[in-house]
């Protein structure tokens, strides 16, 4: 991982300033930037251009948009490796590349933003994950997605008919520390992918790092059969999958646990966990309707720790600092996400679908100002409420809110939070 990240711009009087670096103890000196500056300048070429170089102990690896020299000047994105990381450079390169032909694409205030987003992505040590999500026609799984990666409300999905999904359809999605590729594989699709044997076409269950099978109690009351045998072949699968280094998580979510009458309801579970013969831990019961959302979030922040580090890093730490007397609920937010939700158990759950409003609310409030506020206070009904940048890159930012908590305490957990979960270490 590199030691620094520096973005330098163009003075006409001054020539090469510092504008921004991560961490603040990084040093480059006048002198080193300078040779960044000549080694730039000498190249002939009028495109956008990588260099590396070698000073003591350092590999600096420096993007220039030469396109744009009228404009910006000698502009520079430059990143610092310790001389041991040499491995790491090339496919580096590559990326900050891309990276530096968009940053420089950008006005002067959006480049500050965006080059803190770049910042994030290295020092979280963003990586390429893929999680496939497969089950029959109509169990949830678009919903599941919609709900959890793109915070649409339960009432948009439960009123509004959607178009099924056919065949395997791929999304993106940003979640903390991962740049996540969903498969979604539908219907009549799983029985050909489970069962025919094909050389030619791509195999979705290749390089999985996560597979994710769905059913829904009406589809258990019919054909449960069919269900522990797509589990089974999937199993099979997985034990062969030659592609990926380890062997992929298998979790299964029997959703739409609303539709099962509530008396009945544990003896529905039971009945599930012993036909399955599957790792409790592995299985979860879930809805999208208002009263059990909590539950698919819990689910997916669960199946999601499993690859994501940074998840898990933080979900440790708020919960050693969470004790189960104090009434405390953390929600940590990114690009108006909920992408963890932890409380104490006696307090009353907030509904997601009163608080994704409210995060959206808080962001376009945010928005206003030029320069963000790192931290507010509000008050919520009988709650108070303390939100705050966690990561130092502002990427993520965490809400604190408790019914009996002062604002000070919780500024103070927030603070405490914020120590545990640092990315940039200190250079000596
Ligand atoms: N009752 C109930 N209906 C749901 C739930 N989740 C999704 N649905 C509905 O189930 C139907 C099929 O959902 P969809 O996401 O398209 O299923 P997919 O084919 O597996 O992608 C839609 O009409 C949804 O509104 C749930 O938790 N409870
Ligand atoms: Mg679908």
């Amino acid at each position: 991982m590199p030691i620094g990240i520096v973005l330098t711009e163009w003075d006409s009087t001054m020539g090469t300033i510092i504008r921004k670096s991560f961490p603040k103890s990084i040093h480059l000196s006048k002198d080193e930037v300078n040779k960044v500056l000549m080694s730039h300048s000498i190249s002939k070429t009028k495109q956008p251009e990588i260099i590396d170089l070698r000073f003591q102990q350092k590999i600096i690896i420096s993007f220039c948009p030469k396109d744009k020299i009228v404009q910006l000047g000698y502009s520079m994105l430059i990143v610092i490796f310790h001389e041991d990381e040499q491995s790491e450079i090339a496919p580096f390169k590559e990326k900050l590349y891309k990276q530096g032909i968009h940053l420089f694409s950008l006005n002067y205030s959006q480049r500050n933003e965006y080059f803190k987003q770049i910042a994030y992505d290295i020092f979280s040590n963003k990586l390429s994950r893929k999680l496939l999500i497969l089950g029959t026609s109509g169990v949830g799984k678009t919903s599941i997605k919609k709900i959890f990666f793109e915070s649409a409300t339960s009432d948009e999905i439960l009123n509004k008919p959607m178009e099924p999904t056919y065949g395997l359809v791929h999304y993106k999605i940003d979640y903390f520390d991962l740049d996540l590729g969903i498969a979604d594989l539908a219907g009549q699709e799983i029985e050909h992918y489970l069962y025919d044997s094909f050389d030619s076409e791509i195999d979705p269950f290749d390089a999985c790092d996560l597979v994710v099978y769905v059913f829904d109690p009406p589809y258990w009351e019919t054909n449960s059969h069919d269900i522990i045998n797509h589990l089974k072949k999937i199993q099979f699968k997985l034990n062969h999958v030659s592609s990926s280094s380890e062997k992929p998580h298998l979790f299964i979510l029997c959703h739409k646990i609303d539709l099962v009458n509530p008396e009945r309801l544990g003896e529905f579970k039971d009945n599930i966990v012993k036909s399955l013969n599957f790792n409790e831990n592995l299985l979860f019961f879930t809805s999208i309707k208002p009263n059990f959302i909590s539950s698919l979030f819990k689910a997916m922040q669960i199946i999601l720790s499993n690859i994501s580090e940074r998840a898990n890093q933080i979900r440790n730490a708020i919960n050693g600092e969470l004790t189960k007397k104090e009434k405390i609920g953390v929600i940590v937010i990114q690009n108006n996400k909920i992408l963890l939700e932890i409380s104490t158990s006696d307090l009353p759950v907030f509904s997601v679908n009163i608080i994704i409003p409210m995060i959206k609310s808080i962001y376009n409030f945010i928005k206003q100002y030029i320069k963000k506020p790192e931290c507010f206070n509000l008050q919520v009904n009988k709650f108070n409420a303390y939100c705050s940048e966690l990561d130092e890159f502002g990427q993520e930012h965490i809400l604190l809110f408790s019914p009996e908590k002062s604002k000070d305490e919780l500024e103070s957990l927030s603070e405490k939070l914020k120590v545990k979960v640092k990315l940039l270490q200190d250079i000596n």
